[in-house]
């Protein structure tokens, strides 16, 4: 007899962005789940079954489903409990977070890792992102967030990207002439949200107690 899973497993690796976005969203609607926390050049085997693509974050069900991209994981944690009311606006949320995922992650690659890449214009690359982190500057200099007067989906989706690009060269983002992106990105950083997703997660193994997030 198969025994079930009370409790939905995350399988996580702390500093990747989409799995911050899936564990804040998780952490806001208070969803308890049991958090694995992986290295990628190890993976499980057990992730690798439920999910052959291979990244993360991959969230197990009780009842065996499998959520393995971090915008659908945080769709279903809030659409069991939203109560900062995030999924307002979600269409405007979703076009945003997808230009984020589609146009400004490639971007952001290239910055980090050029060595990864062939034929990069570094200054090309950089002027590109640099055109979308205005695009986000004036959306927060006008409405506080990036949709709304509040933060919603998106602002809490696009953050760690934007925290991992400024990471990358934290004087050259710093000196930016986008006020309103760097306040809104260290408000984010110093939130207890934030804070509360990002403790060091001991490493997952077969066997190891149960970690509860
Ligand atoms: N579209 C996926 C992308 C997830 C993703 O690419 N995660 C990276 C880590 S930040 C990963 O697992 N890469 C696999 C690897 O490096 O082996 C999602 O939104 O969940």
């Amino acid at each position: 007899m198969r025994v079930m899973n009370i409790c939905p497993i995350l399988y996580s690796f702390r500093r990747c962005p989409y799995a911050m976005r899936a564990r804040l969203a998780i952490k806001v609607s208070q969803n308890t789940v049991e958090l694995r926390e992986i290295v990628l050049r190890d993976k499980p085997m057990h992730m690798l079954e439920i999910s052959p693509k291979g990244t993360v974050p991959v969230l197990l069900l009780p009842d065996d489903s499998v959520i393995d991209e971090s915008l659908d994981i945080m769709l279903w944690a809030l659409s069991q409990n939203d109560p900062e009311n995030w999924l307002e606006n979600s269409t405007e949320s979703l076009d945003l977070i997808a230009r984020n995922d589609q146009e400004f992650k490639p971007l952001l690659d290239r910055y980090k890792y050029p060595a990864r890449f062939e034929n990069v214009d570094e200054q090309l690359n950089y002027d590109s992102a640099r055109i979308i982190l205005q695009g986000l500057n004036e959306r927060i200099a006008s409405k506080g967030y990036l949709i709304d007067t509040a933060p919603r989906l998106a602002d809490f989706a696009i953050f760690p990207f934007i925290r991992q690009f400024a990471h990358v060269d934290r004087d050259r983002f710093n000196e930016l002439p986008f006020p309103a992106l760097q306040n809104w990105l260290e408000m984010h950083k110093q939130s207890s949200l934030f804070k509360s997703i990002m403790p060091k997660f001991k490493l997952w193994t077969p066997g190891s107690e149960p970690l509860f997030f």
